[in-house]
């Protein structure tokens, strides 16, 4: 069925082009967190031999979803009005393995010289009362572009998971129910959540026992490995290394 509009040929086209250049705006944030996070992940595997980061995900807020935040929140419909109020328009999920990885991996980015901290929220240290843990960060990065520079937002939710497992179906459910969920399913997603809880502590104990021990061993062993590579260093070097700091 088509829509009855009195906007011309020509409004249409601008409006598309301006809506391209703005949403351009946000894949280049994107893409320049993405290199962010996979060199940080890169330089942490080679430091502590072990991956942090199980996986990522990244996305752009929809148009017509954008629209609906903005109606939902009373907000203007202009663009100003979404650059300025609306902060996941640009969005990164990290999936970590372990608690501790997320906080390492939240203070890697937000130390960066060109990242600016706009809000930090931590929802693991005190859960939403439906049991949702994450850490999300808005975080805004500078994009050079042919004709100017923009100050850009993304926002960053680090968990690990188990907490990312949880909050899927949690929001599968949310939505199949239209936000009206039976009461009995919110008291077992409550104790799902508690459970997740419970076993990413017990993860973190083992780990840090198994890096401790780890750590003791590579002490031993006079090798660095880069870019799949063992390299052997003299005892001699490891000692006027030391001695000079
Ligand atoms: P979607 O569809 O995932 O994008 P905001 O409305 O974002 O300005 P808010 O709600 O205070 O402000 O932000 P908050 O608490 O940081 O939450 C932002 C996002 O976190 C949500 O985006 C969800 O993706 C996720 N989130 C927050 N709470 C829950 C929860 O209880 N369950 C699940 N599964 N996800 C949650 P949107 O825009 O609400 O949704």
């Amino acid at each position: 069925m088509s829509q009855q509009t009195s906007v011309s040929v020509e409004q249409i086209k601008a409006v598309k082009q301006e809506l391209t250049r703005f949403m351009m705006m946000y894949k280049f944030a994107l893409d320049e967190m993405n290199t962010k996070i996979n060199i940080l992940q890169e330089e942490f595997q080679y430091i502590h031999s072990y991956n942090p980061i199980e996986h990522t995900k990244s996305r752009l807020k929809s148009p017509e979803s954008i629209f609906k935040k903005l109606r939902r929140k009373g907000l203007p419909l202009s663009l100003v009005s979404v650059k300025d109020q609306i902060q996941d328009i640009a969005g990164i999920r990290i999936s970590c393995s372990f608690i501790s990885d997320i906080y390492i991996i939240s203070e890697m980015l937000q130390k960066q010289k060109d990242i600016t901290v706009i809000e930090c929220k931590d929802y693991i240290k005190k859960a939403k009362p439906n049991g949702y843990q994450s850490l999300h960060l808005i975080l805004e990065v500078p994009v050079f572009m042919s004709d100017r520079e923009e100050s850009v937002k993304v926002e960053v939710q680090i968990r690990t998971v188990a907490m990312d497992f949880w909050a899927s179906l949690e929001h599968k459910i949310y939505y199949k129910y239209e936000k009206a969920v039976p009461a009995h399913l919110l008291k077992e997603l409550k104790e799902a959540a508690d459970a997740a809880a419970e076993l990413d502590q017990k993860m973190e104990r083992i780990h840090q026992e198994v890096e401790s021990a780890k750590s003791k061993e590579e002490a031993d062993q006079q090798v660095i490995y880069i870019d799949n590579k063992t390299l052997e260093l003299p005892h001699k070097l490891i000692q006027a290394i030391a001695d000079a700091k």
